[in-house]
């Protein structure tokens, strides 16, 4: 197990043009819109009990389900990514509007600590019926990491005094014990939540919980899905068949260290892997350890797209089989991406291996960051990787997840660029940092400045109070041929070793080293076994993988491209495209069907081409300026 801890995202701060902008507009538009939609859309009533409920806003489906039940969670999580945020920059107005939530939250919360305001408002005799689909532990898991946040922004601890008596309920309510329930969510993610608490309190207990949660997860006959219902039918609460043939849906089908195939719904999976890994490192269990690899492994050999997507299917919002990676038809939920985030930090956290930084990295820049607009009040759930403009980005939806999800991961995202060790300092990704961090009991402050992800050329100042010798361990990305770096600009020979370079010193106070990561474009072929890829090439620069959208190359479908395998890919700074921010683009000689002289459905005549110029775009802006076409994996000429 590695030796290395994130440090705490409070400790950071973004200096560098893009991840500041995008912070700028997450505090200045995502956080203050969310909240009117959270206001406009019913869920801030929801929590105004005792009284009688409204009328439901989503009727429930045919199934007995509504995405009501987990309103509770879409306000703790706009309230951890508003706390995150805070941590930037405090905002009175901002949190006047948490408190006010928080003052709901406390006047609703029952005697015994219980605090789901679906079940206390509408259905109170139904509490802890129906694990498998309600989502109850989700709730008081984002809940609670929303409560988790807020204080360690503000140091104010009344929302997490309301939820420490919750899980102190959930933690009698739930294990192996004489009269518990050996219960667990269908949605996984009050595990991690309870690991954070973890974190911050010492407290072992709660550690305890999230491992008797994962443990217990599809361990014994019977089923505990299956006690459950049984009691719902004698209740007379099961009005339906369950919709899915066993317990893959929620990774419930088996006991998690027997798992070997990544299965089901994408985010539950995903969560569940982070949480496993998270207590694979607590906890030193090798057996954890070794099903999160194998599961990583099947994930990454056969299930992820290219853009760090996950989970092609609408069906189970999820995965299905190998290499079924189609494009137009991609779910790729934002939440997934954010998710496998998660996942791959805690993977990195258990080996420092660049490997898992690298996926880390992919899913930033792609899979994730694609859920936000420029305007930062437009989001995409699913993130296909072709598409003829329909769905287009919306400004909320009838299950808003993603819509916090990557609002939190934006406003966090320095946590997520240095560890500590007691003998190192890591740092994993480039962009512009600038923190204080402890190395054995020595501050060193941090400044790391970059134009990245647009240029590879890294500058990182290293200024421990006292001179210190330590290993600084510089990531050197996978995609990245020919790095080299210098110390008080002197060459200095890069060794990784799984992904990284070790630089040891005594490090002093003035200590600057220059980081140069050569980023060429590159064209990706996806494996013969993604048939839906075969002919077709993707284009990447760096961390970024690029698409062909209208708004650059007018005049139709982009799918009417070919792209030589030997065309030229020329880089392009421009300013010019987004207000604001420069971006690069890529540009190549290629081909493209002409299609007006096409009058049939069918035809004997072939194709007639001609030569055109192709632009593409960093995958993760498209569908900002206006509807059209996009592809990601472009056809070869
Ligand atoms: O069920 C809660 C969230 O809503 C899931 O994580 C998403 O996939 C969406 O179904
Ligand atoms: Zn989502």
């Amino acid at each position: 197990m590695s030796q290395y801890h994130p440090i705490r995202f409070v400790d950071v701060r973004l200096t560098g043009d893009f991840w500041r902008e995008r912070l700028d507009t997450v505090l200045a538009h995502t956080i203050p819109s969310q909240h009117k939609k959270l206001a406009e859309y019913g869920l801030l009533e929801s929590l105004k009990l005792p009284q009688p409920p409204p009328p439901l806003r989503f009727p429930r489906h045919a199934n007995g389900f509504t995405v009501q039940v987990f309103w509770d969670s879409d306000i703790g999580k706009w309230i951890e990514a508003a706390s995150y945020a805070l941590s930037h920059r405090r905002d009175a107005d901002i949190e006047a509007k948490i408190e006010a939530i928080i003052d709901d939250f406390e006047k609703a919360q029952a005697p015994d600590g219980y605090l789901n305001c679906w079940y206390l408002g509408r259905e109170p005799e139904k509490r802890w019926s129906n694990l498998r689909d309600n989502h109850e532990l989700y709730n008081a898991g984002h809940m609670l990491e929303g409560a988790i946040a807020y204080f360690e922004t503000t140091g104010r601890r009344r929302w997490l005094d309301v939820m420490e008596r919750y899980v102190e309920l959930i933690r009698q309510t739930f294990g192996p014990g004489p009269g518990q329930k050996r219960g667990y969510c269908g949605h996984q993610e009050i595990e991690i939540a309870l690991i954070k608490l973890y974190h911050l309190t010492g407290e072992k207990k709660h550690l305890d919980l999230a491992a008797y949660f994962i443990n217990e997860r599809g361990a014994q006959p019977p089923h505990y899905y299956d006690v459950e219902r049984t009691e719902r039918e004698k209740n007379g609460w099961e009005t339906q068949r369950y919709p899915f043939p066993n317990y893959e849906y929620q990774q419930s089908h088996k006991p998690v260290r027997e798992q070997d195939k990544v299965v089901g719904h994408a985010v539950r999976a995903m969560y569940m892997y982070s949480a496993m890994a998270d207590l694979a490192v607590e906890l030193n269990d090798a057996g954890l350890k070794a099903a999160c690899e194998t599961l990583w492994k099947d994930v990454m050999e056969t299930k992820m797209y290219v853009t760090a997507g996950l989970g092609p299917s609408a069906q189970n919002e999820g995965f299905t089989w190998d290499f079924d990676l189609p494009n137009q038809s991609a779910y790729a939920e934002t939440c997934a991406s954010v998710a496998l985030i998660f996942w791959a930090q805690r993977m990195l956290h258990l080996d420092l291996d660049g490997k898992y930084a690298d996926i880390l990295e992919l899913a930033l820049f792609n899979g994730a960051l694609s859920g936000l607009s420029r305007d930062g009040e437009h989001y995409f759930y699913m993130n296909p990787l072709e598409s003829n403009g329909m769905p287009h980005r919306w400004d909320w939806h009838t299950c808003p997840c993603c819509t916090m999800n990557v609002s939190r991961l934006i406003a966090s995202v320095g946590g997520y660029f240095l560890s500590t060790a007691p003998d190192g300092l890591a740092v994993h990704l480039y962009g512009g940092i600038s923190s204080t961090v402890s190395v054995k009991g020595t501050d060193v402050a941090v400044q790391e400045t970059s134009n990245y992800p647009w240029d590879g050329a890294v500058r990182i100042a290293i200024d421990p109070a006292t001179p210190l010798a330590f290993d600084l361990k510089l990531r050197v990305p996978g995609w990245c041929h020919g790095a080299t770096a210098k110390v008080n600009g002197q060459a200095v020979a890069l060794k990784p070793v799984n992904g990284y370079a070790t630089i040891n010193r005594t490090w002093t106070r003035g200590d600057v080293v220059e980081l140069d990561l050569p980023m060429p474009p590159v064209r990706l072929f996806a494996h013969p076994g993604v048939i839906m890829d075969a002919g077709r090439v993707a284009l990447k620069r760096g961390p970024l993988v690029y698409c062909v959208e209208e708004a650059d190359n007018p005049g139709g479908r982009v799918q009417r491209y070919k792209l030589p395998r030997t065309a030229d890919l020329t880089v392009e700074h421009r300013t010019d495209l987004f207000k604001g921010i420069g971006v690069v683009t890529l540009k190549a000689s290629a081909s493209a069907i002409d299609e007006s002289d096409w009058h049939t459905l069918y035809r004997t005549a072939p194709p007639s081409e001609k030569s055109a110029t192709v632009t593409a775009l960093p995958y993760y802006l498209w569908a900002n300026r206006g509807q059209g076409s996009m592809v990601v994996w472009l056809p070869e000429a």
